[in-house]
């Protein structure tokens, strides 16, 4: 309802809409509207009343609800279903907590995540109002073994929609964006799987867009970054979180309909932060030190490994450092 709202004052362009006007349109009571009117401002709406002429938008919020990033949305299915938060725990476990029941495509997005998580149990800090947290619940028909390729497509994805807005960021094979060498974006994939069969994919993506340094804990100061950081300005969130999903939706879709992911590795490639870098592969059984010397058509690492032997590294089972 509040979403509908917003569109009705939104289409008065800035006049007064009668509180009548809206009680019919809409079918509920003046008491009502009130209490939606005062639920708006609270997530940042400026709403002007005034008795006898009704209300009145002065300026639309920054904001993540579907009635703000659908101007930007050309997507057909990714993030036309959007569940919108103020705050939340983690918004990848609510995503698991209704993937079983809604559509593919659907987005839950939050402003803040008071329980946001890396992989490997790690915490994601993510403030109120200053980043995108959200998370795609995706239902593709594929074997599980192919499910890591999902994060590759969407790293690519989001460093397509930050090249679209004048960024040119880094790939850090095979979850990270960087920007001088800064954390600026990660993803976490998950996902319930039988054998041979995918229930559901829970991507979760988090970008640091207009947070400043002293925002972040101090432990997080020297490595991570975000787009207001590095570039001193502050960026649309609803746009950039728009066309990250507009991107997802063209690479994922060629992946699941035509089994192409060229696209995707040709932006992992073309902006990688490893290609021809020694690193450090931290597995289980401890550190080795590798060169890098591509991506594959299946998305894995391409080494070369301590004895000179050319090896290939599976996403999900290493994290890299000392690029
Ligand atoms: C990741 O893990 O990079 C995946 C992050 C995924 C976050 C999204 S937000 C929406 C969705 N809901 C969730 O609960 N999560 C997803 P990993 O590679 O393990 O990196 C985690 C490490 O990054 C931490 O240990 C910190 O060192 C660092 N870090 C934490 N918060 C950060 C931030 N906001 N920016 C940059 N680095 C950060």
């Amino acid at each position: 309802m509040k979403q509908q709202i917003v569109k009705l004052l939104k289409s008065a362009g800035g006049d007064f809409v009668s509180g009548q006007l809206i009680s019919e349109k809409l079918n509920v009571s003046r008491a009502a509207i009130w209490k939606y009117m005062n639920a708006l401002k609270e997530e940042g709406y400026e709403i002007e009343s005034v008795s006898r002429k009704g209300y009145r938008l002065i300026e639309s919020a920054d904001v993540l609800t579907s009635s703000e990033v659908e101007k930007y949305l050309t997507a057909t299915s990714i993030g036309r279903n959007l569940v919108y938060f103020k705050t939340i725990g983690s918004t990848n476990d609510e995503a698991k907590r209704i993937a079983f029941d809604t559509v593919n495509g659907t987005v839950v997005v939050s402003e803040e995540q008071t329980n946001g998580r890396g992989r490997l149990g790690r915490v994601w800090s993510s403030p109120i109002g200053k980043g995108i947290w959200m998370s795609v619940v995706l239902k593709p028909d594929i074997i599980p073994e192919k499910v890591s390729r999902i994060t590759l497509i969407g790293a690519a994805a989001v460093c397509k929609a930050l090249q679209e807005m004048g960024v040119d960021a880094k790939i850090k094979w095979p979850n990270d964006l960087l920007l001088s060498k800064k954390k600026l974006c990660g993803i976490l994939t998950e996902m319930s799987a039988e054998l041979n069969h995918v229930n559901y994919i829970v991507m979760g993506i988090g970008i640091n867009v207009n947070i400043e340094l002293e925002e972040y804990p101090e432990e997080l100061r020297d490595i991570a970054t975000s787009l207001k950081i590095a570039t001193g300005e502050d960026f649309n969130r609803q746009e950039l979180m728009a066309r990250i999903l507009n991107n997802l939706e063209r690479l994922y879709t060629e992946f699941i309909e035509k089994d192409d992911m060229s696209e995707s590795i040709r932006v992992c490639k073309e902006n990688s932060l490893l290609i021809g870098e020694k690193v450090f592969l931290i597995e289980r059984g401890g550190k080795r030190e590798v060169k890098v010397i591509d991506i594959d058509e299946a998305g894995e690492l391409i080494v070369i490994n301590e004895n000179g032997e050319m090896e290939t590294i599976i996403s999900g089972e290493v994290s890299v450092r000392g690029f």
